[in-house]
């Protein structure tokens, strides 16, 4: 990495000068504070991709775009082929070789939410934030399988305090605390319409988050590779915070990711429209990689196959697996490429929130997929594991994500044998994880018929279940826990 000197001699050559003066005018014990968000990034790198964006240098077509081999688990997640990946999976779980990681690090702007976005009310019947919900679903995780695995959450340096706190006032939802680990991103400089690195009216860098792709650095600067490696974790489980119906830890997932020895491996779901606004796996120019939305040609996105599929469908869903090492070289490469995108952004002098045009840098964390030697890409079930809260009302709404977890619950006890009244199947239902995760541990409940007409919440403390309007206050104990009625 370039040294303080060699950072302010490339500002300089580079059309920055101005930040040199202002750090050169900071006592030299303030400097290093002063020039953060220009130390340790690849700063070369980061200029030469503002000049393409603001030269609008059109990206080299692919000469080469095929689709991803994926391993199919659409239509079935129960396929008795897959029983093996999972054992594997289960087995990893058990040995304790699996951390987490969750990216929260942005802002909710287009859900119109003040707060950090894992803080969302997302139960259907109990209104339980997301990062409840991850919280206790990796905690009936840990009990399943007798082995704590350590959480490690990227926050935003806007929304950092809040989510620490939120942890806090709920005891991290059961989980034991030395077990979570809230760590910040970083921030890169943000530039206005001519390229220059905004400087804010006290002459302070105006910074950004540096996206998602930020975690391989927040990581290793926040030690967390370190903690994950002494607690004996050999892979993570990556997940972002917007997707309630993600199966974190997935065991399944995680065999296949193991059996193939991949360094990384990724999930997707079929896209539902060409239009959609995820980015979209595929091989260019021979390489395996995520091509944002904004940056797929409307000519391949509009692509179909002979029987109407998209051709190129399979959606990124922000859910990957990395082998720890791979992590860490990833972190210390530095070559994550920037995505430069022209943004609205607060004026140096901000006058009455005041923004200006300008440019915004940010890493993608699914840009490490080309660096992986054997990569690997799973097809799951969109309906199953793939509902993000994204904006207030229209697609990825919380409705209906919140719809999508009714239907999920309902498919996991039907799956393990229970029968659902008429009446039962209308209703808005919720299953907490440290009840049942899946429909293994659905199986376990001997539960075998559900004839509630109310919302129904099964909780965990003794299966109690709650037949009222949002927050039950007044739940039954289960006389039987093998028939669940309203008159229980
Ligand atoms: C992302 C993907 C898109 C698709 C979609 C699925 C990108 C660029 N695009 O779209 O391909 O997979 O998700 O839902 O990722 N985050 C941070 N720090 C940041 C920026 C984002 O932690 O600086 C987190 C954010 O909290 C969220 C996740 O990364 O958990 C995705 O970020 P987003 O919602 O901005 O991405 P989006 O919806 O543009």
């Amino acid at each position: 990495m370039l040294t303080m000197n060699e950072v302010m001699e490339l500002l300089a050559n580079r059309g920055q000068g101005h930040v040199v003066d202002a750090a050169m005018r900071r006592p030299p014990s303030d400097r290093l504070r002063y020039c953060d968000t220009v130390l340790g990034i690849d700063l070369e790198g980061l200029l030469d991709s503002l000049d393409a964006a603001i030269l609008a240098q059109p990206k080299p077509s692919p000469r080469s775009m095929a689709t991803p081999d994926c391993v199919d688990l659409e239509n079935d997640h129960l396929d008795p082929s897959f029983v093996e990946a999972r054992e594997v999976g289960e087995a990893m779980l058990a040995r304790g070789e699996v951390a987490c990681i969750l990216v929260a690090g942005g802002q909710g702007t287009r859900l119109g939410w003040s707060g950090p976005k894992g803080t969302f009310p997302i139960g259907p019947v109990s209104d339980r934030s997301l990062f409840q919900l991850f919280a206790e679903s990796i905690l009936a995780l840990q009990r399943r399988f007798g082995q704590s695995i350590p959480w490690g959450i990227m926050t935003g340096g806007q929304n950092h305090v809040a989510t620490a706190q939120f942890f806090t006032t709920n005891d991290y939802f059961g989980l034991s605390p030395n077990t979570v680990r809230l760590f910040q991103q970083g921030a890169v400089p943000t530039f206005d319409s001519g390229g220059k690195i905004i400087l804010d009216h006290a002459g302070e860098i105006m910074g950004a988050p540096d996206g998602h792709g930020g975690v391989f650095r927040a990581m290793e600067k926040a030690d967390i590779f370190a903690w994950f490696g002494e607690s004996g974790a050999k892979h993570v489980f990556y997940f972002q915070v917007d997707n309630p119906l993600c199966v974190v830890a997935d065991p399944v997932f995680l065999g296949i990711h193991a059996e193939r020895r991949a360094e990384m491996s990724t999930k997707v779901v079929s896209k539902r429209s060409a239009t959609e606004r995820v980015g979209v796996v595929a091989v260019v120019d021979g390489t395996l990689r995520v091509i944002e939305y904004l940056e797929i040609p409307s000519s391949v996105s509009q692509l179909r196959e002979s029987d109407g599929k998209l051709t190129f469908r399979a959606a990124n869903t922000g859910i990957h697996a990395f082998s720890i090492e791979f992590m860490e070289y990833v972190a210390r490469s530095h070559r994550l490429p920037y995505h430069v995108t022209k943004k609205q952004l607060p004026g140096s002098m901000e006058i009455n929130g005041a923004t200006v045009d300008g440019w915004k840098a940010e890493q993608f964390v699914f840009d490490a997929l080309p660096m992986a030697r054997h990569p690997s890409v799973v097809h799951v079930s969109r309906k199953r594991e793939f509902s993000p809260v994204k904006s207030s009302n229209g697609q990825d709404s919380p409705e209906e994500a919140r719809e999508a977890l009714c239907e999920h619950y309902r498919s996991m006890l039907r799956s393990s044998g229970v029968r659902l009244s008429e009446k039962a199947r209308e209703q808005p239902i919720e299953i907490s994880p440290v009840v049942a995760v899946d429909e293994i541990d659905l199986r376990r409940l001997n539960l075998q018929t559900l004839d509630i007409d109310g919302p129904i919440i099964l909780t965990h403390d003794s299966f109690k279940f709650s037949t009222s309007e949002k927050h039950p206050t007044t739940s039954a104990p289960f006389s039987n826990p093998a028939r669940l009625t309203s008159e229980s």
